[in-house]
């Protein structure tokens, strides 16, 4: 990989952490949608315009717990300079009990309520409670994974140690922990090559199969019937993408998936950046950015963090200057967002 300059190093941090809010706040109007009619994806077209458009006064796009959680890891790493998990608990649960109504999974909220009830004594037996002892599958996990991918990009072995450690304060299962691996090392990969050459889609793939190939192990001697699920989803996503615009929407929604499960959401949202990286049939757009978030929304399913998760690899790979500034104006705390990027970069290039 190329060595990429200080200056895009940091425009890339930006642009990861606003691509999560991004897809998020776009995103979660339609969570829960089916897969998007061809009117709705015109309507959708006309939004994208008119958000892009001459500026107008709108209340600001709300963000859902995927950005409030990645925000709480952000300002962890920011203030601590290092993995701080009881500090994270704690910032989880605080902005839990502030705002409840931001549209958390109906599961994880029992391990904030654990969590605050044994006064964070044991951070990690409450995820581990989860679903009769198998943890949660979910992708809660992945969706809020951007800041730790970027604090460690410089060392994959931290990166995954931080990932597994973080991931486990509220997802236990092998599936969820393993998506927010597969999330991680997607945008450390995107981070690290330059948006001026053109990005050698096969390769991309090629590289996370292979690593998850390594991480994908029946550790545990469970006897899974499939030991490498995410491999199989990634050989998926290789296959859709070398059938470029045959592979429409519905085949991509039955093979890939666009639900809250990791493995049906995670190498989805891989999909739609790299599907993204050309034209897509009805989404009239040169950005390819927008077009990313556009994209995974049109999918239906769980659209603010498959839209969040393809927006933070989007993000990392372009940088903040792709982003369209005017789409940031419309959504909440986006100079937040920007400015919390610009500070981790700044805590993980010093060190
Ligand atoms: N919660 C939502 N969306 C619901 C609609 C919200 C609505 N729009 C509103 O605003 O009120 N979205 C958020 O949840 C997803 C992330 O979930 P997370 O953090 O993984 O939570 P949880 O509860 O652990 O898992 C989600 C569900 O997956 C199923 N599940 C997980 N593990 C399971 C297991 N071992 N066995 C059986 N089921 C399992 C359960 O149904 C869980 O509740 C994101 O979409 C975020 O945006
Ligand atoms: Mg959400
Ligand atoms: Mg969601």
């Amino acid at each position: 990989m190329a060595k990429i300059d200080l200056t895009l190093l940091k425009s890339k941090f930006r642009g990861s952490m606003l691509g999560v809010l991004t897809g998020d706040c776009l995103g979660h109007p339609y969570e829960g949608d089916e897969l998007l009619t061809s009117g709705m994806k015109i309507i959708l077209q006309k939004y994208f315009d008119k958000l892009e458009g001459p500026p107008y006064k709108a209340p600001a796009m709300q963000f859902t717990d995927d950005s409030v959680m990645t925000r709480s890891i952000a300002q962890s790493l920011i203030e601590k300079r290092q993995l701080d998990l009881l500090d994270i608990a704690k910032r989880f649960v605080k902005s839990y009990y502030e705002e409840p109504n931001r549209g958390y999974g109906p599961a994880v909220m029992t391990v904030f309520e654990k969590l605050r009830a044994n006064r964070f004594s044991d951070l990690f037996t409450p995820a581990k409670e989860q679903f009769n002892g198998q943890g949660s599958w979910g992708n809660g996990g992945a969706m809020r994974i951007t800041p730790i991918a970027l604090f460690s990009h410089q060392n994959i072995d931290l990166l995954l140690e931080m990932t597994r450690k973080e991931t486990q304060l509220t997802h236990t299962n092998k599936i969820g922990v393993d998506g927010a691996i597969l999330q991680a090392i997607a945008i450390r990969q995107s981070l690290l090559l330059n948006p001026d050459n053109e990005l050698d889609v096969k390769q991309f793939i090629d590289d996370l199969i292979s690593q998850m190939d390594t991480i994908e192990f029946d550790e545990e001697g469970l006897g899974l019937v499939e030991p490498k699920p995410y491999k199989i989803q990634l050989s998926l996503v290789k296959t859709l993408i070398s059938e470029g615009e045959a592979a429409n929407a519905e085949k991509v929604v039955q093979k890939l998936g666009t639900s809250v499960a990791a493995l049906y959401s995670v190498p989805t949202a891989i999909y739609c950046f790299l599907r993204a990286q050309n034209q897509i049939e009805g989404i009239i757009t040169d950005n390819p950015f927008r077009r990313t978030i556009q994209y995974a929304i049109s999918l239906g399913g769980d659209t603010d963090t498959i839209g969040g998760m393809a927006g933070a690899l989007a993000g990392a790979f372009y940088g903040d200057k792709i982003i369209n500034p005017a789409i940031l104006k419309h959504l909440e705390a986006s100079e937040e967002f920007q400015l919390l990027g610009e500070k981790l970069s700044d805590v993980t290039l010093s060190q």
